[in-house]
């Protein structure tokens, strides 16, 4: 039950904060401290007080659940209690025992005083619900530590340690021993110096530094809107600190109250809010419970140091575990572990890794040519090419050698894990661990459950996904699990919109302004254009139909023009340059191939590009939702969002789709279906769904 402790320590009050598990400012929460505040602040034994948070964090921020929904008329609000307590006749002393995020943090600030414990974190990530912070954190934050400090805290909205803060003057210390001995000891001298608490309100130094630079604020946003492309918050963040500066407090106030109420209401918020709980809900598996054991993982090995390998051993490495990787050529080991080197060289070159811990990550992972130097591993990822009969291989050998308890993964990205697993007399050890290229830079990681998965290898690995830094999701085996499957419906389109008369960068352009890092021709030139042409050469092999709509990409292949790995793919690239410069050859092919299948190109408009990319993508994702390969529409928006690049203001492609609203998009599918054919047959989830005017969110 949340809820405010209170305990006298002398004259002074330590108010707890306990709403587990992260203290969330909710409701019953305020209205337990301002039952606390009324009756202490009336309490003239009580000269000062301290506020601190129950177990490891001090306040997550106001309780994201309860945003849009109703609140009792007389309930107090976060706004009036810091009021409450920054013109309190008598000091008050945050505690702050873990994080202060958000209206924690503001709270903080209300206060006349702040001690931090040596692991706490301190932030206004409200930024990255789409909100900026609502309670007073973008007029007070910059009185505390200037006007560019509070800037890039707000708009990044990234956590502090504490002794940044207390190098930029968030916290007054940062206690070594017992915090709230410390706090009250603190509160004690305040309160025996006899003067007014000093408010944050009233300081106004670093505020008028800022009038100094009148370009400030201009250059911020010019700088914000290239580093958050299509994200609307960071530039209402910019507003509110601008007003700090430019208005009396009061008014500043005011103003940020405004902007905080439009961004509640907007739609951005809503699909970050929506990303929030989802890239939490993703580790949460019905038939998985929490207390599941997990095997613990001491030492891991990747097979294949190629292009997938050397990536995935580095997560290992940076994670602090031991890992060896095996090459089938002293070469090809040499190869892999070089870029390896070269890849942390450059992290440290640009400051982001020092030299020490590179040192102690490369010291990490081990070079190996033989499967005999691995049999000790907990874990082992096969990354070799993309072939079942040389994975086969390799997973008979592993099978044999590796310690029983060993977990046998594959990094497959479209081969059947099952048949995989089949090879092997452990196939509830085998799971795919389906890494996003660069595998030491993406942070999904499809976890791709076989018939014969054990719990324990389900568990053990998506408790290894948060170890490594990677959101694991759970996906079940089919031809290009969730995130490929789903490509594979968008590019299809994609590459018929440019037989029909489009052009590569007017697609290109679309899914750009949409809110993707990139189009899908673009994209394809990053990834390689051959890795694509080898899978469909082998469904092709596997009896898959030769559909047409792939003849000009084909070509680009057959001519060698694999993408920026070759200089030239859909797009031409100078030298040195990742650019993509439209090429006539490339024009040529395109209208070549439209009259060879006898199609009279057409004008194809934007939004006419957008929906067929989009919606097709979406009605793959309804299939796989229907087939349980997906527990979740949220996980597929987190696959999405984190694999591909679809933006998170949009909140993943099913969340877009039940804003736009289900009956719209069947609509639109049943159309596309007359005209393409089978292929853009309307899912029949999609179409249940939308009969029942529900959404794939809704249960
Ligand atoms: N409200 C509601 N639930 C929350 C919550 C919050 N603020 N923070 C976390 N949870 C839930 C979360 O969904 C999960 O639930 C459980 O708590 C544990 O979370 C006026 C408007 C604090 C750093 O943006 O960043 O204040 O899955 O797994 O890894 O200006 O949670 O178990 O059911 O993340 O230890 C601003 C959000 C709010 C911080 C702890 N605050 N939280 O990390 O635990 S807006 C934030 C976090 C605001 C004011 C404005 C992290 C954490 P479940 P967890 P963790
Ligand atoms: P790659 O060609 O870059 O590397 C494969 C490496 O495996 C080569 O270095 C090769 O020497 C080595 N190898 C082959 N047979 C071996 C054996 N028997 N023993 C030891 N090493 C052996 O390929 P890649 O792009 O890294 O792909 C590897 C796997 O990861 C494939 O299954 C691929 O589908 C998958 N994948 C690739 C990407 C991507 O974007 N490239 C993304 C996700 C998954």
């Amino acid at each position: 039950m949340a809820e405010v402790q209170l305990e006298r320590r002398g004259s002074v009050a330590v108010l707890t904060l306990d709403n587990p598990p992260v203290n969330a400012l909710s409701v019953a929460l305020l209205t337990s401290l301002a039952q606390h505040l009324a009756a202490g602040l009336k309490e003239p034994a009580i000269k000062a007080f301290v506020l601190t948070g129950a177990g490891k964090i001090f306040v997550g921020g106001a309780d994201i659940r309860e945003f849009g929904k109703p609140r009792p008329p007389d309930a107090p609000t976060l706004a009036e209690i810091i009021e409450k307590i920054e013109n309190a006749r008598v000091p008050f002393v945050a505690a702050i025992n873990g994080v202060a995020a958000g209206g924690g943090l503001e709270l903080a600030l209300a206060c006349h005083a702040r001690l931090a414990a040596p692991a706490a974190r301190l932030g206004l990530p409200e930024v990255k619900l789409g909100l900026l912070p609502g309670a007073g954190g973008t007029q007070r934050l910059p009185r505390l530590v200037g006007v560019e400090a509070a800037l890039e805290m707000i708009v990044s909205g990234e956590l502090k340690p504490a002794q940044a803060g207390l190098e930029l003057g968030i916290v007054d210390a940062v206690a070594g021993g017992d915090l709230l001995t410390a706090a009250v000891a603190h509160a004690e001298t305040l309160a025996a110096a006899g003067k007014p608490p000093r408010k944050t309100r009233e300081i106004g130094g670093k505020i008028a530094a800022a009038n100094a630079k009148p370009d400030l604020f201009a250059g911020w946003r010019k700088e914000t809107a290239r580093r958050f492309r299509g994200y609307e918050a960071p530039q209402r963040c910019i507003d509110c600190v601008e007003a700090a500066v430019k208005l009396p407090f009061a008014e500043g106030l005011k103003a940020e109250r405004a902007a905080f109420l439009e961004r509640v209401g907007s739609e951005q918020s809503k699909a970050l809010r929506h990303v929030f709980f989802a890239e939490r809900e993703v580790a949460k598996i019905p038939d998985v419970p929490p207390d599941t054991p997990t095997l613990p993982i001491k030492s891991a090995a990747v097979i294949g140091c190629g292009t997938m390998g050397g990536g995935i051993a580095m997560n290992f490495a940076n994670a602090g575990i031991p890992v060896t990787v095996v090459e089938s050529t002293k070469e090809a080991l040499e190869r892999g572990l070089a870029i390896i080197a070269k890849n942390y060289a450059a992290t440290a070159a640009k400051g982001r890794l020092g030299q020490a811990e590179m040192e102690k990550r490369i010291g990490l992972i081990k070079g190996a040519s033989s499967f005999e130097e691995i049999k000790g591993a907990d874990i082992v990822i096969e990354a070799v090419f993309e072939e079942m009969e040389i994975k086969k291989e390799v997973f008979a050998k592993l099978d044999a050698i590796a310690k029983p308890e060993a977990i046998l993964a594959t990094n497959t990205s479209t081969l059947d894990v099952d048949a995989i697993a089949a090879v092997t007399k452990r196939p509830e050890k085998v799971i795919g661990t389906h890494f996003f290229s660069p595998a030491n830079v993406m942070r999904l990681l499809e976890n791709v459950r076989g018939k014969k998965s054990s719990k324990e290898t389900i568990a053990s690995v998506m408790a290894l996904s948060r170890r490594i830094g990677k959101i694991g999701v759970l996906v079940g085996v089919c031809d290009g699990f969730v995130g490929n499957r789903m490509l594979h419906a968008y590019t299809r389109q994609a590459n018929s919109l440019i037989l029909e008369g489009a052009l590569p960068h007017e697609v290109d352009k679309v899914i750009y302004d949409f809110g993707f890092p990139m189009g899908p021709f673009a994209m394809g030139d990053l990834a390689g254009l051959d890795v694509s042409w080898r899978i469909r050469k082998r469904r092709l092999a596997e009896g898959g139909d030769n559909h047409p709509a792939y003849i000009v990409g084909d070509r680009l292949c057959e001519l060698g023009r694999f993408g920026q790995k070759t200089g030239a793919g859909w797009f031409r690239y100078e030298a040195g340059s990742r650019t993509p410069v439209p090429d006539p050859l490339v024009e040529e092919l395109i209208l070549k191939a439209s009259a060879e299948l006898g199609i009279t190109r057409r004008k194809i408009g934007g939004e006419e590009i957008l929906e067929r990319c989009m919606y097709p993508l979406i009605n793959e994702g309804a299939k796989i939702l229907d087939e349980g390969l997906a527990l979740r529409a949220s996980d597929i928006d987190i696959v999405w969002i984190n694999g591909y690049g679809f933006p998170a203001y949009r909140g993943g492609p099913m969340f877009y789709a039940d804003r736009i609203g289900l009956a719209t998009i069947a609509q639109a599918m049943r159309r596309l279906h007359e005209q393409h054919g089978a292929i853009l047959r309307p899912a029949a989830l999609l179409e249940r769904l939308a009969a029942a005017g529900k959404g794939f969110g809704e249960p």
